[in-house]
Parts: C-alpha cells; structure tokens; sequence
C-alpha cells in the first residue's frame, strides 16, 4: 500500500452542546477508514470570527494519516457534519452550527475547486485554526504561508484558549 498521507482538520460547533459535539466528531473521525487518528489538540474557547450575535465556539484540530483521496475524505466530513445536524442550506453562511469540519490540509497538495480548496483559504486568519494546529504540529510546514507554530504567534489575540484552562488564569501569564 502507498504511504499515509499526512491530513489536518479543523473541528468547530457552538449549537447543541458545543464540547460534546467535537468530541464525538473526533471520535467519528478515529473511526474512518483507511486512516489513523495521529494526534489530536485539546478543545478551545473561541470568540465568534463573523457575525457577534452568535454564541462562542468550541475548536479543535486533528491530525490524520489517510489513504483517503481528498474527495474522499470530503465526503467522510460531510457525512460527519450531517448526522450531527448540519444543512448547508441552513440560515446565514457564517451562522451558528452544530458541526463544522474544514479540511485544512491534505499532504502538501495545492488545489482551487469549486468544491474544495487546499490549503484551506481562511488559514492564516483563525487563531481558532492556527492555535490547536500548533499545539500538535508546530514545525508543520503550510504551502505558500510557512511554518504553523509562526502562524499562530502572529494570530493570537488571547481570544482563543484550552477550554481547561481557567477563566482568572487566562490572562495571568505576563
Ligand atoms: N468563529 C470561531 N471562533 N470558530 C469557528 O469555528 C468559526 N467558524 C465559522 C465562523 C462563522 C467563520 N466563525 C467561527 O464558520
């Protein structure tokens, strides 16, 4: 068989137990076939990126070793997104959701489809993206924007922190 080819994904939710939802959603993604749950980052607090009236979101990133193209692997998230209860169809573009699971990377392939765009477009934007990512892969290299663990530093507005980490501690460090 072909070597794995090394696959990132960003997981988000703020609908519907928001932590559960990553959760299981990473649960779902250990299970896939043909690939390997490498690593996976802790749950983050995020403010919303978007429209403000809209609750905070709950982040995470996952590393997979896949033998799944990437349509394939596509199709994987999206059927994902859909039994936790997302439509695409559903309200406003950047509006809440039960489930979201962006592919940011598949190997070091670069490709605009209509369909599907690798890297991942909004990349170096999110701190909720760039954060988890470079808890787990820090040295890993994003075609055409550089290392993760240097995204993240110029990306963290202090908006985005572990979920375990407490409120009064959040600001503590100088
Ligand atoms: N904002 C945050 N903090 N986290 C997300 O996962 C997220 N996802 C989105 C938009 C609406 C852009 N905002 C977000 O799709």
């Amino acid at each position: 068989m072909s070597t794995a080819v090394d696959a990132f994904i960003g997981l988000g939710s703020n609908l519907d137990g928001p932590a559960a939802q990553v959760t299981a959603a990473l649960e779902c993604l250990a299970a896939l076939p043909d690939s390997m749950l490498h690593a996976r980052s802790r749950l983050y607090a995020s403010a919303p990126m978007g429209p403000q009236d809209q609750p905070d979101y709950v982040n995470a990133v996952a590393w997979l070793r896949t033998h799944l193209s990437p349509h394939a692997l596509l199709d994987r998230l999206q059927a994902i997104e859909h039994a936790a209860g997302r439509r695409r169809t559903d309200g406003q573009r950047w509006g809440p959701r039960p489930l979201d699971l962006d592919l940011l990377m598949w190997g070091d392939l670069q490709i605009a489809e209509e369909r599907l765009t690798l890297p991942h477009p909004g990349i170096a934007e999110r701190a909720f993206v760039l954060l988890p990512w470079a808890e787990i892969a820090p040295a890993q290299s994003v075609p055409g924007l550089g290392r993760v663990d240097g995204l993240a530093a110029a990306r963290d507005d202090g908006t985005v922190y572990p979920l375990s980490v407490r409120r009064h501690e959040r600001s503590a460090v100088p």
